[in-house]
């Protein structure tokens, strides 16, 4: 019997998805890596997974079914062209090669392109879920053409993760060429963003209200029963409970805190500046890492003065619940800004992507899955033609709800020198959209002083331009 599966690049990421791949029912996988040990190593330890090991990427092509369908799981960059390009000499027209590493997916416009006009259909997955998700049930955001996911849909259904609301598997094909790997990337983005409003939080029950490590993920765990449930609170409250293994109080403070990053981050925020859409909430989840992890800076800073103690909290469980609203409204701005990328993304590259559909299957496997997910594939669904997700009743009202509370909580933390660099840009934004006016009249006429840039009238149609180092009069530009 001949593979209908394959997968390349047998490091921890590629061995537990062919692991995962090979414990569903109807699947024969064939596996490769360029040191071949690694390979008959996997066979080895799981003889039960039924494994096809080629040695050579011709042994590989020769152990698939057709159209053969693999899985290229190795480092991003330049050694995926190396295989690509090993695969393709071996692969014919009509079979179907996916990468499954974190590409840029300007990469894989590019190669989806090259692929095409030999036949072959490329596909850009992207993965979330790390290690454990990859092995257990990953979310899968593949792009390509819609032939190769007619093959390839119904395998990747057998190993995705299903949400737990409706048992659905967390794949769907997203859209064309790059559109799987630029929507993960976004994804990336949002991990970012969560992880820095659910650190300022923390640091607002440490350093205002003076809580214990415990404490606060007893709050977490409390908060993951609610509209914030998600994976990512509920690993925080165990990471806060974590005594240090060495003895000696939680292991939170024995931590460095400088924060790293692997760069999908950033594209996230490289690509939302091309594109013009302001995605300040994760632009200031980046910025943080960057910060944290500049120790020179950081000295400097340690002479700076600032506010004599924390503002006097009257009332602790009102600010409690005031950072639980804040927590809720500035993740809710930050999704909303991610998913503005997803469309400006796909308009510029011509995707059709149905945002309901990538929140769809972000329910389960990745690491931002949250019952919050559910409530924004609801609202797509009730209104498909949204243009922002705070324009759904549903997060309206959650804005609305928390936005005092949301106040209080950026003030105090101002006040008692608490830096709250996502909390306070996501309300920026909230507050910019709700203001009938903007800046942005004077920021005009500056460029029309200095540059002769012109401005447009609230009351007149055209452009114009003051003479300003003349008389004054106003002229029409034509
Ligand atoms: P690595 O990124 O560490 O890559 C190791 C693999 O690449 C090995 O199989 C290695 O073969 C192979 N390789 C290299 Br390096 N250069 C090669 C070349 N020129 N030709 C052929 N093979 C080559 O593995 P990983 O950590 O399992 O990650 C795999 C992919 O998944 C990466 O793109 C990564 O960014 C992505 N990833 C995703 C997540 C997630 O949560 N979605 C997590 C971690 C990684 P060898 O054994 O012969 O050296």
């Amino acid at each position: 019997g001949r593979a209908n599966i394959g997968v390349t690049g047998m490091a921890v990421m590629g061995s537990n998805l062919a692991r995962n791949l090979a414990s569903r029912e109807g699947n024969t996988v064939a596996i490769h890596n360029r040191t071949t040990e690694k390979a008959e190593r996997l066979a080895a330890d799981h003889p039960d997974a039924g494994f096809v090991v080629a040695r050579t990427a011709q042994d590989f092509a020769d152990a698939l079914a057709r159209p053969r369908t693999a899985v290229i799981m190795v480092k991003a960059g330049a050694p995926t062209d190396a295989v690509i390009n090993e695969l393709a000499d071996v692969f014919e027209p009509g079979d179907i090669i996916v990468d499954g590493g974190n590409a840029d997916f300007r990469d894989t416009i590019r190669r989806e392109r090259e692929l095409r006009a030999r036949g072959i259909n490329f596909v850009g997955c992207g993965i979330s879920g790390g290690e454990e998700g990859a092995l257990l049930g990953p979310s899968l955001m593949p792009g390509g053409s819609a032939e190769g996911y007619a093959t390839l849909g119904p395998i990747l259904q057998t190993i995705a993760a299903r949400a737990p609301e409706d048992g659905e598997p967390c794949v769907t094909h997203v859209g064309t060429d790059g559109a799987g790997h630029f929507v993960k990337m976004v994804h990336n983005g949002i991990e970012y963003a969560d992880m820095q409003l659910i650190g300022e939080a923390y640091d607002l029950m440490r350093r205002i209200l003076g809580m214990t490590p415990a404490e606060i993920a007893d709050v977490f765990d409390e908060w993951n029963a609610g509209e914030l449930d998600s994976y990512l609170i509920e690993i925080t409250a165990q990471v806060l409970r974590q005594d240090d293994p060495r003895g000696g109080g939680p292991l939170i403070d024995k931590v460095l805190d400088a924060a790293g990053a692997k760069g999908t981050g950033s594209w996230t925020v490289q690509n939302a500046l091309d594109l013009g859409v302001p995605v300040s909430g994760i632009a200031e989840a980046v910025f943080a890492r960057s910060l944290s992890s500049d120790p020179a800076r950081r000295a400097i800073g340690q002479e700076l003065p600032g506010p004599e103690r924390p503002v006097r909290v009257e009332d602790p469980r009102v600010f409690l619940a005031d950072i639980r609203g804040a927590l809720h409204a500035a993740k809710i701005i930050a999704y909303a800004q991610g998913f503005d990328e997803i469309a400006a993304g796909a308009g510029k590259y011509g995707w059709e992507i149905h945002p309901g559909e990538i929140a769809r299957i972000w329910r389960a496997g990745c690491i931002i899955r949250a019952r919050f997910l559910g409530t924004i594939t609801q609202a797509y669904a009730d209104d498909p033609g949204l243009v922002s997700l705070l324009g759904a009743p549903v997060f309206a009202e959650s804005l609305g709800k928390a936005q005092q509370g949301w106040r209080r909580v950026v003030a105090a933390a101002v006040y008692s020198g608490v830096p709250v660099p996502a909390f306070a840009t996501s309300l920026a934004y909230y507050d910019a959209l709700r203001s009938p006016r903007l800046p942005a009249a004077l920021t005009q006429l500056q460029r029309d002083f200095f540059g002769a840039h012109t401005y447009r009238r609230t009351d007149d149609e055209g452009s114009f331009h003051v003479l300003w180092s003349g008389d004054r009069s106003e002229v029409r530009e034509s």
